[in-house]
């Protein structure tokens, strides 16, 4: 990647002054990203803040068999996707891992400075969009489908009262996407990517139909050339 970096040059006796500072152009590398991934799963998230933020990256997975392997579980102990490896270092959770890589290009404006409270608000929508809505779609899809969890393990009672969970934090976005275009300072960021991909979840589910604001979101979120997200 190219950068400006301000470099002080000694400038000869007799010039009226011992240094000038001087813009000079370098290359670098902002970071080695290795990504286990697989398709349209939760590392999508990765994949399209990787794209948006323009950065190369390793792809490890791309095949079902990744999931649950040794080699996965080196980097997630519950061997699940997304997990990936940045400048050596481990890390899972697909929302520290766009949090991490949108830190890696501040130019970008991919996510609110650090210690800012649009910061906060970056946290709070993604914890929200965990805990208050994909719980439930997470919750439905293991229990209706055998991916995951085989028959006799399954409770598909829950399923109702999932999606009635999911259609009320839905709701409170949907109120929330009816004022601003996007979550955090009306503009694009990955609290979108992370969230969009909990609501066309979602949608996918048939959860959506009374949030037509949500559906608009998600309609502007697939205008980008970047979106990973699944159509349904
Ligand atoms: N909260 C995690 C969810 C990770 C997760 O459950 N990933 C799925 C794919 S979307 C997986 O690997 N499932 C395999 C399994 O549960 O064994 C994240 O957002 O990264």
């Amino acid at each position: 990647m190219l950068a400006w970096v301000d470099r002080a040059i000694p400038q000869p006796k007799g010039a009226g002054y011992r240094y000038a500072v001087v813009k000079l152009q370098r290359q670098t590398t902002v970071a080695e990203i290795t990504l286990f991934e697989l398709g349209p799963t939760r590392s999508g998230r990765v994949q399209w803040t990787l794209l948006e933020a323009g950065l190369d990256y390793e792809s490890i997975g791309n095949d079902v068999e990744i999931i649950g392997s040794a080699e996965l579980r080196k980097v997630h102990p519950l061997g699940k996707l997304p997990a990936a490896i940045i400048d050596g270092k481990p890390l899972f959770e697909s929302a520290a891992i766009v949090s991490a890589i949108a830190d890696l290009v501040p130019e970008k404006n991919l996510i609110a400075k650090p210690g800012s409270w649009s910061r906060y608000l970056h946290y709070q929508w993604v914890s929200f969009a965990l805990s208050e809505m994909e719980a439930f779609v997470q919750s439905n899809e293991i229990n209706s489908i055998d991916f995951i969890l085989p028959e006799d393990q399954r409770v598909p009672e829950i399923i109702a009262q999932n999606s009635m969970l999911y259609r009320k934090g839905a709701a409170v976005l949907d109120d929330v996407l009816g004022k601003a275009r996007y979550l955090v300072d009306d503009r694009f960021s990955v609290t979108d990517i992370f969230v969009g991909y909990t609501v066309n979840w979602g949608y996918a589910e048939g959860l959506l139909d009374d949030c037509r604001n949500l559906q608009a979101y998600l309609g502007r979120l697939f205008e980008r050339d970047c979106c990973t997200l699944e159509r349904h």
